[in-house]
């Protein structure tokens, strides 16, 4: 197939998932088209099978606020009618879905069936806004598939929006040869000296993953024993942790690392992953660090338990209690061989339940059905 990818190019979650889709599906025989405002983060530079294309967006001095939507709704009608797009699949859905919607509609009657697919604060923040809630509702409905990245994340689509049309769950997915454990720790050294335990957190340090926790937790573990956090990743709460480590006398124990394209030569290097978020739709990072064979340690919040099952492959503490994450990773590293039993369970959950050869052809078989010509749900009810 011929296949549109638009996303965000950040180091959110959703532009992660929509390049290594672009790259499973490339590798799979599809020809990919990936839209953007800039090269996604993951997006490799020299690959004939994947091209991307810019969104630009032209300012002008009337415009307070340059329309986006208006040039990435151009931009997917017109890559799909020089390139022949078999499907257009959008990553989150403000304002993709419905930029979607509105490029199927311009390109008509040349087909261009739309999958969305929901990833998380789409629904469970922004969506949810006022100025944005009816919009998102309506290119939910509108699009000839709709995807969800887990079943929480599905039932809270449904709660929020009312029960708009039938959501395929279709989880988050890791390439496990990429993603693997390292059994040469060597590098580890770099950022850790032998007794030191060395925790890692992966995020975009926005507010809803509390990353500033992660340093609190690390505190509290190193009042006990001498450990270690490496923080990966870049945004608005990073300058907070810096602060809070030198606050708490750790600032010597916390290396920031900044965003990293290749986390899979960081997360093998760790004993624990810590995720404090308040909650995730699905989580990612942790999948990834499980695939590497480092557990981790998170809450009991939205669609994590359907990621960690609690004391099999990692931990899940009752929602925001600090405290309690911090005695889980002490437990943990107190206790070596049950740590090893986590770490192998992880590893080999992650690569059984959501490895990337197991998920991709859902994604394929929901393409087949949208190109097949289920169609949308029927249009909203007037007012809806
Ligand atoms: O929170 C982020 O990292 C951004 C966000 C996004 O859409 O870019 O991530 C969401 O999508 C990821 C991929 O599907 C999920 O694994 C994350 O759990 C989800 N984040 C939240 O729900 C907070």
């Amino acid at each position: 197939m011929r296949i549109g990818v638009v996303c965000y190019p950040t180091a959110g979650g959703s532009g992660v998932v929509a390049t290594e889709l672009a790259m499973a599906l490339a590798d799979r025989g599809h020809a990919l088209h990936v839209l953007s405002y800039a090269p996604p983060l993951r997006l490799p530079a020299f690959d004939d099978r994947i091209r991307y294309h810019e969104v630009e967006v032209t300012s002008y001095p009337l415009f307070r606020y340059p329309p986006y939507d208006a040039a990435l709704a151009s931009r997917i009608a017109e890559t799909a009618e020089e390139e022949g797009l078999d499907v257009v699949h959008v990553h989150y859905a403000i304002p993709h879905a419905l930029a979607a919607v509105l490029a199927r509609e311009v390109v008509a009657p040349r087909r261009l069936p739309v999958v969305t697919t929901l990833h998380g604060t789409d629904i469970t923040i922004v969506g949810q806004d006022r100025a944005y809630a009816r919009m998102t509702r309506h290119a939910i409905r509108a699009s000839d598939a709709v995807t969800s990245v887990s079943g929480w994340l599905r039932a809270e689509t449904d709660r929020v929006f009312g029960p708009t049309r039938e959501i395929d769950v279709v989880p988050n997915f890791v390439d496990p040869v990429r993603f693997a454990p390292q059994p040469d720790r060597a590098r580890r050294r770099a950022f850790a000296r032998p007794d030191d335990a060395l925790l890692v957190h992966v995020s975009n340090f926005r507010p809803v993953k509390r990353a500033v926790s992660a340093v609190e937790v690390l505190a509290k573990v190193h009042a006990e024993r001498p450990a270690v956090l490496l923080m990966v990743g870049e945004g608005p709460d990073r300058a907070a942790c810096e602060a809070r480590a030198r606050e708490l006398g750790v600032r010597d124990r916390v290396r920031f690392v900044g965003a990293q394209t290749e986390v899979e030569t960081l997360l093998p290097l760790a004993d624990l992953f810590l995720l404090p978020s308040e909650f995730e739709s699905f989580g990612l990072a942790v999948l990834e660090s499980m695939a590497c064979g480092t557990p981790a340690v998170a809450f009991e919040a939205g669609g994590l338990p359907e990621v960690v099952r609690d004391g099999v492959d990692g931990r899940l503490l009752p929602p925001c209690d600090d405290a309690a994450m911090a005695r889980a990773v002490l437990d943990l590293l107190g206790a070596p061989a049950r740590l090893r039993e986590l770490s192998e369970a992880a590893r080999a959950g992650a690569v059984e339940r959501f490895g990337r050869d197991r998920v991709v052809p859902l994604y394929e078989a929901v393409y087949r059905r949208a190109v097949g010509g289920a169609g949308a749900a029927s249009p909203p009810a007037a007012g809806a």
